[in-house]
């Protein structure tokens, strides 16, 4: 019989049985939870089983982070539209499920794993094998568990990606945890190298980075609690993520909405503050049938896919028809439908006057130079 993660390791790795060729699916643009956690169960198959495996990922590694992360860690990685799907004999999807659309999980084929911590959704139950851990911080805690469990060797570059996954996924612990989030970040922590984190975390940014943030600032309105950016396109879709949770932090917001066009489609991020707003329900009730939605209480993302006919599509008037269904549904009091520009907005422009009394406030006499 034995434990739960007893069974759960021999259900998963039973799961691969006979099987030649494992490819192990990101989502698309994969994070770094979700990067992690491919890469920690390629190792455990290869390591447990007589199936070879490769860790695939669609769309592309965005965020300077990410791409850091690989590169400073060595994760080999290929890229779905390079794979030859005869190749392989089975799929496992990572930190997403079959039915999402947020992944390139060909339609029709049943994934003989799926390790997900997001809702679990009606087609999972065709998997051979599924665990789906909503509760969980962090796909990455699911996989230290499975690893440990199988006595796996955990090296100082796989500690170091798992640790990042939980430490990025929920904001160093900050968001959405659990005692085993906590208690799998305790366990990598020895063996992490806190230079490539640091290395990871402060990665080098581009100037297009910049550029795109200024567009990002420039096409951002404040609706009271509700702030929503509208970045036009985009070099990358993680932009979007970005940029929402960045404005999530301007002071007295609550809800950040980012739109951001990439590849002909429209990317759609929102975060939530308010524990009354789950931010995965609410973003899926504003995109309806027009596209897909997903997510976390505190952190949604979603696509309208602009190749599809009869649909949004991906354009500025489907941004305004977009950011006119989050006002309504979280129902902005009528002042603040329109929106304000945040650049132009008073409270956010201090004139020199301001900006000299505050520094003699805080610093008594000191000279401005
Ligand atoms: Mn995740």
């Amino acid at each position: 019989m034995g434990t739960v993660r007893e069974r759960r390791l021999r259900d998963l790795l039973g799961a691969v049985e006979g099987c030649k060729r494992v490819c192990v699916l990101t989502h698309f643009n994969p994070d770094p939870d979700c990067i992690s956690s491919a890469w920690a169960l390629q190792r455990l198959i290869h390591a447990r089983t007589r199936a070879k495996a490769e860790v695939v990922y669609g769309g592309i590694i965005g965020r300077a982070e990410n791409q850091s992360m690989v590169r400073l860690l060595g994760i080999d990685l290929l890229h779905f539209n390079l794979i030859d799907r005869d190749d392989f004999d089975a799929y496992a999807l990572v930190d997403s499920q079959p039915g999402t659309g947020n992944n390139p999980l060909p339609e029709g084929v049943d994934p003989h794993i799926v390790l997900d911590h997001h809702p679990k959704l009606p087609a999972t139950k065709r998997a051979v094998y599924a665990d789906i851990r909503p509760k969980l911080g962090a796909t990455a805690t699911m996989m230290y568990e499975y690893a440990d469990t199988a006595g796996l060797r955990i090296d100082a570059r796989m500690a170091t990606a798992l640790f990042y996954g939980i430490k990025s996924e929920t904001h160093n612990l900050g968001r959405g945890v659990t005692r085993a989030d906590v208690n799998a970040y305790l366990a990598l922590f020895e063996k992490v190298r806190k230079d490539i984190v640091s290395g990871i975390e402060n990665a080098p940014l581009t100037a297009v980075y910049f550029v795109m943030l200024d567009r990002a600032i420039k096409g951002t309105t404040l609706h009271g609690p509700l702030v929503v950016s509208v970045l036009g396109t985009v070099e990358n879709p993680d932009m979007v993520s970005e940029c929402a949770d960045l404005m999530l932090r301007l002071e007295h917001v609550r809800f950040a909405f980012a739109m951001g066009r990439f590849n002909g489609d429209l990317c759609l991020s929102f975060r939530s503050r308010d524990p009354k707003v789950e931010a995965g329900q609410l973003l899926k009730s504003v995109v309806g049938r027009d596209g897909t939605a997903g997510g976390h209480a505190e952190m949604a993302g979603g696509l309208i896919d602009g190749h599809k006919k009869g649909k949004l599509g991906a354009t500025r008037a489907a941004c305004r028809e977009l950011a006119q269904r989050m006002v309504k549904k979280l129902k902005i009091k009528n002042g603040d439908v329109e929106g304000a520009p945040l650049l132009k907005s008073p409270d956010t422009t201090p004139s020199q006057q301001a900006i000299r009394a505050l520094i003699r406030s805080t610093s008594g006499d000191a000279k401005i130079v």
